[in-house]
């Protein structure tokens, strides 16, 4: 049973870092193939779908069910899932807190158009904190206000809006790195949400995965000045051309070693390029290398 996702550009493309959570996040990252898109602006996705004959999908992520139906849209993935994984808790239990969930994540996809306008996704380059005109700064306010809510009315303590981590957090997800890119401001809900999201190892895999040899898509830039990117540093590794490594087999396939990395004056190896610098853009994120460190 495998499910086809196709994304865009990990670093720029918000709904896509919804979606892939969307399979990450709950369990079934084993049965899901990813396709990533690299349109050259958001124009080009109509080419590139129309290419993998997508029809009538216009927008990334488009999901591809097992059985074909083709999911065009974020909040058609988010509840197919959730219908046909009854036993996969995508959705809170409780009826107060999945009631609530379900309202904030609607409202999240068919808003904010200022911050989705004004202020886009970039996991590549973050500012200095920005000073929102008054339509974002309204926006700001509202997703304060929604959060504080969802907290309170769910009682959650932990750091995602409902309890445990849902649907409404991977659909928050992308608000979260947008914010995070250009600034938290004083508003505390919504800098320790944001914080929960940059701390969260699934979407520290998306970005170093990103990171490796995504394309650029400078028209996305902001003309302001850059700061470090804000979630927790990653740990200092780097690309070495040869071995021998402490292990022989690759941790994400079991495959002999033929790429190598340095890290705490260590040597480890990958079978690919690709998954070397994933690992260098972000170690701790990967469970399956920390495991042979
Ligand atoms: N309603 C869609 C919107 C997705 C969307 O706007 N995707 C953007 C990229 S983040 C896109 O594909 N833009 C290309 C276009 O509109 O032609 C969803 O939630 O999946």
């Amino acid at each position: 049973m495998t499910y086809h996702l196709y994304i865009g550009n990990r670093l720029y493309f918000s709904w896509s870092i919804a979606a892939y959570l969307m399979f990450e996040r709950f369990g079934l990252s084993r049965d899901v193939e990813t396709t990533v898109l690299r349109p050259e602006n958001e124009s080009d996705v109509r080419r590139l779908l129309g290419a993998h004959d997508l029809d009538p999908a216009r927008t990334l992520p488009t999901a591809v069910t097992p059985d074909g139906a083709i999911l065009n849209d974020s909040m058609a993935i988010a509840e197919e899932l959730a219908t046909r994984h009854p036993d996969v808790a995508f959705w809170p239990a409780d009826p107060l807190a999945r009631g609530t969930a379900r309202a904030l994540a609607n409202e999240m996809h068919s808003s904010f158009g200022g911050l989705r306008g004004d202020w886009p996704v970039n996991l590549r380059e973050s500012y200095v904190t920005q000073t929102p005109p008054p339509h974002i700064e309204a926006e700001l306010d509202r997703l304060e206000a929604l959060w504080t809510h969802a907290r309170t009315v769910t009682g959650a303590t932990g750091p995602w809006l409902c309890g445990d981590y849902s649907l409404v957090d991977a659909i928050f997800a992308p608000m979260a790195v947008r914010l995070a890119g250009y600034g938290f401001h004083t508003r505390p809900t919504t800098k320790a949400y944001v914080e929960a999201h940059l701390a969260d190892p699934a979407l520290r895999r998306w970005r170093a995965m990103g990171l490796v040899n995504e394309p650029d898509m400078p028209h996305l830039h902001l003309d302001a000045e850059q700061t470090p990117w804000r979630g927790p540093a990653p740990r200092a590794a780097v690309a070495v051309d040869a071995g021998p490594a402490e292990n022989d087999r690759c941790p994400y396939s079991g495959d002999p070693v033929t790429h190598f990395m340095e890290m705490d004056g260590r040597i480890f190896g990958f079978c690919n390029a690709f998954c070397r610098d994933k690992t260098v853009n972000d170690a701790e994120a990967w469970p399956a290398f920390m495991a042979i460190v």
